[in-house]
């Protein structure tokens, strides 16, 4: 088993210990239904190793950051959406509200989106 986190909630799930509605595997990522989504169709794409966040990958991690990014098209195959379009977003630090420490790709999609993400942004910072 790769390094896990005994407490952490997504490696609880890679671990099966607690139910997801998983899509997508293989020996490096995971993907599974968000539990509160989004859009139509919102998946979180995880790495089966414990990384906090962006800023906790290391240069050795390069790999699993690319299986993170390949993992994508095929989970957006998966739920019909690779042609119609999708966004991934990583939530990273309080600012961005990433609430799992513990890196997730969201991947949404399902219908038209707005952008950029924050109303008004355009107007505050030109
Ligand atoms: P973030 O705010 O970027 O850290 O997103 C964390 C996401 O994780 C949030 O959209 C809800 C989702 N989530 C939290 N707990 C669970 C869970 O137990 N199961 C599933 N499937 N998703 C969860």
């Amino acid at each position: 088993m790769l390094q896990q986190e005994a407490d952490c909630l997504f490696c609880r799930i890679v671990r099966g210990e607690i139910p997801a509605r998983i899509v997508y595997r293989n020996d490096h990522v995971l993907a599974f239904r968000d539990i509160t989504p989004v859009a139509p169709q919102h998946l979180l794409i995880i790495p089966v190793k414990h990384i906090a966040s962006l800023n906790d990958l290391c240069p050795e991690d390069e790999a699993i950051a690319g299986h993170i990014l390949l993992a994508a098209s095929v989970v957006a195959d998966i739920e019909g959406i690779r042609e119609s379009g999708y966004r991934l977003v990583f939530n990273t630090g309080k600012d961005s509200l990433q609430s799992v420490l513990h890196i997730h790709a969201h991947l949404i999609g399902g219908e038209r989106m707005g952008w950029p993400p924050f109303p008004g942004a355009a107007a505050l910072h030109g």
